[in-house]
């Protein structure tokens, strides 16, 4: 436990209803104490003495003055049962940068110091509130983009990801506890223990969780779909059409997009980010030609692309010439990140396509009009298809961070190479080294087995007050 007592304010910046700021620590009480009066004559209160997790209505002033800062509602909270597992106290202000402001300097001045990023979050996990993949979880649940991702998130903070990882772990530390014993003791002295079968089961558990961690960091991280294309064929249209806004500017004349637009939809429960981007053609044009730069580096970033073709014109160099890009970026068989759309099925059809799109075998090829608004569902599905083969289905995707990701790759590393190691006859305590760096990665992912700069790499990312 803590003995300083911190302070934040707990709500976003800019106006609202209420704000709130909260403290933890052992002072808690006190520091609110010496702030905090009830009823008309603005009596003094104990705030120890105010009875757990109740509301008390009263005034917030300036002990050196006197004067009342604002009208507010405090409570008490006494740990362990509190976010902290330490005393917290919550004042509910009125919801304006300057009052929150204004008390929250006053709890400094009375003794609270304030808080760093995530330092609630990081309290609730030294104190055992919550495990590391948990306490990463509530920045998942604050920063959830679709409701899809909340319910996710909201499945890791109940410590879904430490559940999963359990028959691992438990595996590995059978193998481990044999391998230890068996360099100490002689063979009869000690249960057998089928080590192979043992790493076998860690290797299968472990790589199930891997596996659905990539839809998972979708469903996190989000994606980026860059519209390419060359100019003309209604690409912004295809962005107006997939935000059902005008968001991008669309005119008869080629050239109109200058510079790389982006917005947001949710594409069935997956964050997405479209990347409208300038026609790709050769130009003479000096804001074009950048344009057209930024489109090569859009493309660099995206996860998927949609190659827009206009399918009532014949097919153009400039066409071939984005359909080659493509090609080399994202036309193999494995790699499936390209959509093709065939826009402008409204008009007269001059399909002249095929030989173009030789080039991408198994490329999904969707026709679309903008403007009469068809395909467009039939397209959607198409790349959230290519998003979900990518990341290889999963039945129950695991929502992790990168850095959690990273770890479970690491152990199934570890495994892999103790498999190797037990296969080639290498003596039993080596073998243990890479069982026991397996059981240190998969702690990383719980909070077991993490270095101080862990914690500080990952709490600092959370916001002020939470
Ligand atoms: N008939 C028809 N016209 C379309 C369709 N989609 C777009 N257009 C027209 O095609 C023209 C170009 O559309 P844009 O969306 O600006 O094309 P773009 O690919 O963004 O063009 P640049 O930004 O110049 O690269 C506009 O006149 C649109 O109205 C469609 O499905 N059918
Ligand atoms: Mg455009």
């Amino acid at each position: 436990m803590y003995d300083d007592t911190i302070t934040a304010i707990a709500t976003p910046v800019g106006e609202g209803g209420i704000g709130i700021i909260r403290l933890s620590g052992p002072e808690s009480a006190d520091v609110a104490g010496r702030l905090f009066r009830r009823g008309s004559r603005l009596r003094p209160v104990d705030v120890g003495q105010l009875e757990s997790h109740h509301l008390y209505y009263g005034h917030i002033v300036n002990p050196k003055s006197d004067r009342i800062v604002d009208e507010v509602m405090l409570t008490r909270m006494a740990g362990p049962r509190t976010y902290t597992r330490e005393d917290v106290v919550e004042i509910s202000c009125h919801g304006g940068p300057i009052p929150l402001r204004e008390v929250l300097s006053l709890t400094i001045d009375a003794g609270a110091r304030e808080a760093e990023p995530g330092e609630f979050t990081l309290r609730a996990f030294l104190n055992g509130r919550l495990d590391l993949s948990q306490a990463e979880a509530v920045m998942s649940v604050v920063s959830a983009q679709t409701s899809e991702s909340l319910e996710m998130a909201v499945n890791e903070l109940r410590g879904r990801l430490t559940n999963r990882l359990t028959p691992a772990r438990e595996a590995l530390l059978e193998g481990l506890a044999f391998l230890d014993a068996a360099a100490d003791f002689p063979e009869d002295e000690i249960p057998p223990t089928d080590v192979p079968e043992v790493l076998k089961r860690a290797e299968g558990h472990l790589s199930d969780v891997l596996e659905s961690s990539q839809m998972g960091l979708l469903y996190r991280e989000g994606v980026q779909i860059a519209i390419v294309g060359r100019p003309n064929v209604g690409k912004s249209s295809l962005m107006n059409t997939l935000l059902r806004s005008d968001r991008a500017i669309v005119t008869e004349i080629a050239g109109t997009t200058r510079d790389v637009i982006t917005e947001t939809i949710n594409l069935r429960g997956i964050p997405a980010t479209l990347l409208d981007t300038a026609g790709i053609a050769e130009t003479e044009d000096v804001v074009e030609s950048i344009g057209i730069d930024r489109s090569r580096k859009a493309l660099a970033s995206a996860g998927v692309a949609i190659f827009v073709l206009d399918g009532s014109q014949p097919l153009t160099e400039a066409d071939l010439q984005v359909g080659q890009l493509l090609a080399d970026r994202f036309g193999s068989a494995e790699d499936r990140r390209l959509v093709v759309a065939i826009n402008k099925r409204d008009l007269p059809e001059r399909y002249e396509h095929r030989e173009l799109l030789d080039q991408f075998d198994d490329t999904p090829v969707v026709e679309i009009s903008t403007m009469a608004g068809e395909g467009i569902s039939a397209l959607e599905e198409a790349v959230y298809d290519s998003l979900v083969a990518q990341a290889g289905e999963a039945r129950e995707p695991a929502m992790v961070t990168l850095r959690q990701q990273q770890a479970l790759a690491r152990a199934l590393e570890h495994v892999k190479s103790a498999q190797f190691a037990l296969d080639d006859g290498v003596p039993q305590d080596l073998v243990a080294v890479d069982v026991r760096s397996a059981m240190l990665a998969v702690g990383e992912i719980t909070g077991e087995q993490v270095s101080e700069s862990i914690l500080t790499e990952i709490f600092s990312r959370f916001c002020i007050g939470k």
